[in-house]
C-alpha cells in the first residue's frame, strides 16, 4: 500500500512561542531537565525571548499550570518538567499518576500539545541517568516532542 498523504512536523523553534513549567521539588534533577529543554530550544532555532519558564512547587502542581498556559492562547506548546522518585514518597502513585493524567487532560482540553518531561523513577540514580547533561536528557527530548507536535498541529490546521 502506498501512503497517499503523510503529515508530520519538523522539529523547529523558528517563530514559535513555548512555555515550560518546571517543578522545584527534586531540583537537583529538574534543573538539569530545564537546562536540557532550554538547550534544545536554542539548538532548534527558538529565540530566547520566546521561551517562558514558570516554576511551581511540585509535580502535582504541573497540570493546573500547564492547563492555564495552554489555554492562554499565547503558546504553540507547553513542556512540563518534574521528577517523582518512588523511594522518596509513599504517595508516588498519586503524585506521578495524577500528574500524568492532568497533563494529558490539559492538552486535550486546550488542544495545545503538552509534552511530558516528568521523570517517574525508582531511585535518584535512575533520575540522574535521565537528566544527564549529554545525550538522553529527557528535558531536551520533551522540548523536541513539543516542537514536533506544534508543527503537526499547525499542519492539521483548524
Ligand atoms: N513532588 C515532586 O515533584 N516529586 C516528588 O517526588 C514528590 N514527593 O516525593 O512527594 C513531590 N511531592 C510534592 C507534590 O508534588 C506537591 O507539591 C505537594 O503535595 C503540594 O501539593
Amino acid at each position: 500500500m502506498s501512503i497517499a498523504r503523510l503529515i508530520e512536523g519538523e522539529v523547529s523553534g523558528n517563530g514559535r512561542k513555548v512555555a515550560v513549567v518546571a517543578a522545584r521539588f527534586n531540583d537537583l534533577i529538574v534543573a538539569s531537565l530545564l537546562k536540557g529543554a532550554e538547550g534544545a530550544w536554542l539548538a532548534r532555532g527558538g529565540a530566547a525571548q520566546d521561551l517562558t519558564v514558570v516554576r511551581v512547587p511540585g509535580a502535582f502542581e504541573l497540570p493546573v499550570t500547564a492547563r492555564k498556559l495552554a489555554c492562554s492562547g499565547r503558546y504553540d506548546a507547553v513542556v512540563a518538567l518534574g521528577c517523582v522518585i518512588r523511594g522518596d514518597t509513599p504517595h508516588f502513585e498519586y503524585v506521578a499518576g495524577e500528574c500524568a493524567r492532568g497533563l494529558q487532560l490539559a492538552a486535550l482540553e486546550s488542544g495545545v500539545p503538552v509534552a511530558f518531561g516528568v521523570l517517574t523513577v525508582d531511585s535518584l540514580e535512575q533520575a540522574l541517568e535521565r537528566a544527564a547533561t549529554s545525550a538522553g536528557n529527557k528535558g531536551g527530548e520533551a522540548m523536541e516532542s513539543a516542537l514536533e507536535m506544534a508543527a503537526v498541529m499547525t499542519r492539521l490546521g483548524g
